[in-house]
C-alpha cells in the first residue's frame, strides 16, 4: 500500500472490512437491543462526528496558551470551547478536560494531593462504590491506605453516622462522596461537613449523576466538594472520557497532577467531542431529558417491586435500580445472562452485605439514561419491567422467544443512528 493510498485512498470498509465488520457488529447489537447498564448512553451523531477527526494527530501537552509543541491553534480553541461550556453547566471556577476517563480523573487529585500511604476513604465497592474509591485491586488501595465506609443494613442508605465516626478515628486526607451502583440522593453538604471537621478533603465523583447534577435534579457537590471528578459518557452523554472541577485556588496542582503528573498528550479529538456534549447539554432538550430519565427509572422501580422484586433501598432518586435477586433465588450471572439471551442488556452487580463473589453476585443494576434517549417514557418502562420479570421467573424456550420478539419491536419503534 502506498502512502497515497494511506492518506486519500480507501476507506476503512475497504481497508480493513476485519475491523468494519466489527463496528457494523457492534451498532447492530446497539440498535436491536434494550442497553439497560446504567453507566452506559448513546452519543449523539455531532459527538460521534466530532471524535472521528485529524484532531487525532496532534500533539499537545501542556494547556491551551502554553503548549510544549507548535500548531496547537485550533487545538486549543476546541479545549477552550470545552472548559468554558463545563464551567458554564455545574457552575465551577476551574475545570481540566483532559482526563482520559473518570479514573484517570480520580488518580490525578490523588496525585495532585495525597503523598504514598495516605490514607483515603470511600464507598465499600460492595456497597456500590467504585475501584478507584480504594479497592485493594487498584492502585486507589495499593498505593494509598483505603478506608470504607458503607450503607445502613436496615435502611440500605449511606450511614453518615458511621462516615463520620470512621473519619474521626482514621483521618483521611480525602474522603471520596460517589457511587457506581448507588440509586439514591447523596448529601454532599454533610459529607463537606465530616470532611471539614476533619481535615480532609472531599473529593466528590459525579460520574454516574452528572447529567442530573447539570440541570439540577441532584443536589451539586459544587460548592460543597474540593474537587469534583467525572466521567462524560454516562448520563452526560458525551464521549468515553473524563474531566475535574474545582476553585480556582487548587487549579495549578490539579493541572499539574493531570499533565505532566499521569499523562502525556491529551486526545484533543475526544476533548473536541466533549465540548459538543458540553454544549448540548448547556440545551433546554437536556432538561427535558434528564427529567424523563428519572420519570423512567421511578416507573421501572414500582413496576419492578409491583411483580415482587426486592430493590436495594426500596427505591430510586436517581437513573438507575439495583434489584436484590437473593428472594427470586437467582443470582446476577444468570439474570444477566438470560436477559442477554433475550436481548435485554444489563450488568450483574454486588449487592450491599454481599455474600457471593464479584463475578456471580446477588445483584442485577439497570439503568434507564439510554433508553430514555431512544425516546422511550413509562409505558414503555412498565413494558420491559413484565419482560423482565417473565424471563427471570419463567426462562423458558418460548418465554424467551416471546421477549424476544416484543424487544425487536420496541427496538424497531424507537431507532438510533439511521
Ligand atoms: N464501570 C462503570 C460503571 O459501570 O458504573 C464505573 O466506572
Amino acid at each position: 500500500m502506498t502512502e497515497r493510498n494511506i492518506l486519500n485512498g480507501q476507506c476503512l470498509r475497504e481497508l480493513d472490512p476485519e475491523v468494519y465488520g466489527a463496528i457494523l457488529a457492534e451498532t447492530e447489537r446497539e440498535r436491536r437491543s434494550l442497553v439497560m447498564i446504567a453507566s452506559e448512553n448513546y452519543a449523539s451523531q455531532a459527538v460521534i462526528e466530532a471524535q472521528a477527526n485529524v484532531m487525532t494527530n496532534k500533539y499537545a501537552e501542556g494547556y491551551p496558551g502554553a503548549r510544549y509543541y507548535g500548531g496547537c491553534e485550533f487545538v486549543d480553541k476546541a479545549e477552550k470551547l470545552a472548559i468554558d461550556r463545563v464551567k458554564r453547566l455545574f457552575g465551577a471556577e476551574y475545570a481540566n478536560v483532559q482526563p482520559h476517563s473518570g479514573s484517570q480523573a480520580n488518580m490525578a487529585v490523588y496525585l495532585a494531593f495525597l503523598g504514598p500511604g495516605d490514607t483515603i476513604m470511600g464507598m465499600d465497592l460492595s456497597h456500590g462504590g467504585h475501584l478507584t474509591h480504594g479497592s485493594p485491586a487498584n492502585f486507589s488501595g495499593k498505593f494509598f491506605n483505603p478506608v470504607f465506609y458503607g450503607l445502613d443494613p436496615n435502611t440500605q442508605l449511606i450511614d453518615y453516622g458511621q462516615v463520620r465516626a470512621l473519619a474521626k478515628k482514621h483521618r483521611p486526607k480525602i474522603i471520596v462522596a460517589g457511587a457506581s451502583a448507588y440509586p439514591r440522593r447523596i448529601d454532599f453538604s454533610i459529607f463537606a461537613d465530616i470532611a471539614h471537621e476533619n481535615g480532609a478533603y472531599l473529593m466528590a465523583d459525579m460520574a454516574h449523576i452528572a447529567g442530573l447534577v447539570a440541570v439540577g435534579l441532584h443536589p451539586s457537590p459544587i460548592g460543597n466538594a474540593d474537587f469534583i471528578t467525572s466521567t462524560t459518557h454516562k448520563t452526560l452523554r458525551g464521549p468515553r472520557g473524563g474531566f475535574i472541577l474545582s476553585s480556582v485556588a487548587h487549579g495549578e496542582r490539579l493541572d499539574k497532577g493531570v499533565f505532566p503528573g499521569i499523562q502525556g498528550g491529551p486526545l484533543m479529538h475526544i476533548i473536541a467531542a466533549k465540548a459538543v456534549a458540553f454544549g448540548e447539554a448547556l440545551r433546554r432538550e437536556f432538561v427535558e431529558y434528564q427529567k424523563q430519565v428519572l420519570v423512567n427509572a421511578k416507573a421501572l422501580a414500582d413496576e419492578i417491586i409491583g411483580h415482587g422484586f426486592d430493590l436495594v433501598s426500596g427505591g430510586t432518586d436517581n437513573h438507575l435500580i439495583l434489584i436484590d435477586l437473593t428472594r427470586k433465588g437467582i443470582t446476577g450471572a444468570d439474570a444477566q445472562r438470560l436477559l442477554g439471551n433475550a436481548g435485554i442488556v444489563a450488568n450483574k452487580n454486588s449487592v450491599p452485605f454481599e455474600k457471593r463473589g464479584p463475578k456471580i453476585t446477588s445483584g442485577l443494576r439497570l439503568g434507564t439514561p439510554a433508553l430514555t434517549t431512544r425516546g422511550m417514557k413509562e409505558a414503555e418502562m412498565k413494558q420491559i419491567a413484565r419482560l423482565i420479570r417473565d424471563v427471570l421467573e419463567n426462562p423458558d424456550p418460548d418465554t424467551l422467544r416471546r421477549t424476544e420478539g416484543v424487544v425487536s419491536d420496541l427496538c424497531d419503534s424507537f431507532p438510533i443512528y439511521p
